[in-house]
């Protein structure tokens, strides 16, 4: 009997630059986000079937040696099985030295997204079907703009982010003083009503002592999380804040793995969790954060890549929040469905990644 699905074997990996222009820049208290710096990732098999992934790079700086880093591992992992767990363990192993993260990390994440998508189109099932769900509506903040711009601008743009259907929104915070965020708070609370849903974001910007002044000043505002308020690698400091704070502590977009979600677990640095699916390592960290998030009883959100992670989230047992921002958009075929403020998996087979060519022409970076 021939199997109905081919066992996948990896023949090469692709790796592109682009620089896509965001429709609504962000700026945040660590700095302006005007361009998505991607690298589009694939993995050709053998079989003919392709998976596509792409990473975020934070800054262009980054985007060649992304590139360069993911063509130097094709070699390792040329004629491998495309079995993700095993490919990390390798690339886990390959990295121990320099420690797989930044680009190492990336590189890691994205070609395992890739794998992930490949298995899933070889066996004609979304990705949330192959790891054992069913496609489900997820929850979606709007998370576009409302960077550091003021309560004027911040009230306008709220107005907007809302107006397709979203029921929750997210504000950047860290401006002078606590009155100054107390200000843009009130701002847009008042453009959207009592009934959306705000979340707020201090990128990192604030020590812990001024930490624990600014959520006491905002402890009325009606805020679901506080995300990130000081050095992301300062759990003992997020312990301390979250001690005093009597709204949720958000975080997890920075951290490298599920071994440094654990330890700021252990140290009660968060009441939320929030992993990223490049920095946790791709389809395979995410579902082992996903069980420590389950086993600590921490909601989980997802942080960027909204395609992937809606599947992710889906077949997450404490599934929270889909981070929505629609960056990567112009270099997709399809941009994730959302629907009255949720996003909808469809039946198509993979993650919901495959490349509009003629945008990514428009954008490429040689
Ligand atoms: C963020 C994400 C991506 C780039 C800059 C800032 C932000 C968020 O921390 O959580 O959306
Ligand atoms: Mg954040």
């Amino acid at each position: 009997m021939s199997l109905p699905h081919p066992r996948l074997t990896l023949r090469e990996l692709r790796a592109r630059a682009v620089a896509v222009p965001m429709r609504l820049p962000l700026q945040t208290s660590g700095g302006t986000v005007g361009v998505a710096p991607l690298v589009l990732v694939d993995l050709v098999t053998e079989q003919g079937i392709t998976g596509s992934a792409y990473l975020f790079c934070y800054t262009p700086v980054a985007l060649k040696p992304t590139v360069q880093m993911i063509g130097n591992l094709a070699a390792t992992l040329a004629g491998d099985p495309v079995a993700p767990l095993d490919i990390d363990r390798k690339l886990q192993r390959h990295f121990r030295l320099l420690g797989a993260k930044g680009i190492a990390g990336m590189a890691l994440a994205g070609i395992d997204m890739a794998a992930w998508d490949a298995l899933a189109k070889a066996a004609e099932l979304p990705l949330v079907r192959l790891l054992g769900g069913t496609p489900r509506k997820v929850p979606a903040y709007n998370s576009r703009g409302l960077g550091i711009i003021g309560p004027a601008k911040a009230a306008v743009e709220a107005e907007q982010l809302v107006a397709p259907g979203f029921t929750a929104i997210k504000v950047r915070l860290g401006y002078a003083d606590a009155k100054a965020d107390v200000e843009v708070v009130r701002a847009v609370r008042r453009a959207v009503g009592e009934e959306v849903i705000l979340m707020s974001d201090y990128n990192q910007s604030l020590s812990v002592a001024e930490a624990v002044v600014r959520c006491e000043a905002l402890a009325g505002e009606g805020l679901a999380w506080v995300e990130e308020p000081t050095s992301q690698d300062d759990y003992e400091g997020h312990a301390a804040i979250r001690a005093k704070s009597t709204i949720p502590i958000q975080m997890g977009e920075n951290w490298w793995g599920p071994h440094e979600m654990a330890k700021c677990v252990a140290a009660g640095g968060s009441d939320l969790c929030m992993p990223d699916a490049m920095k946790i390592g791709g389809v395979t960290g995410w579902l082992r954060a996903a069980a420590i998030a389950e086993a600590a009883g921490l909601p989980a959100s997802s942080h960027l890549f909204p395609e992937v992670s809606a599947h992710l989230l889906a077949a997450s047992p404490t599934c929270h929040w889909l981070e929505y921002a629609d960056w990567a958009e112009p270099i997709l075929r399809e941009p994730l469905r959302i629907e009255k403020g949720e996003a909808v998996i469809g039946d198509e087979p993979g993650t919901g990644v495959e490349w509009n060519e003629d945008n990514v022409r428009r954008y490429r970076i040689e």
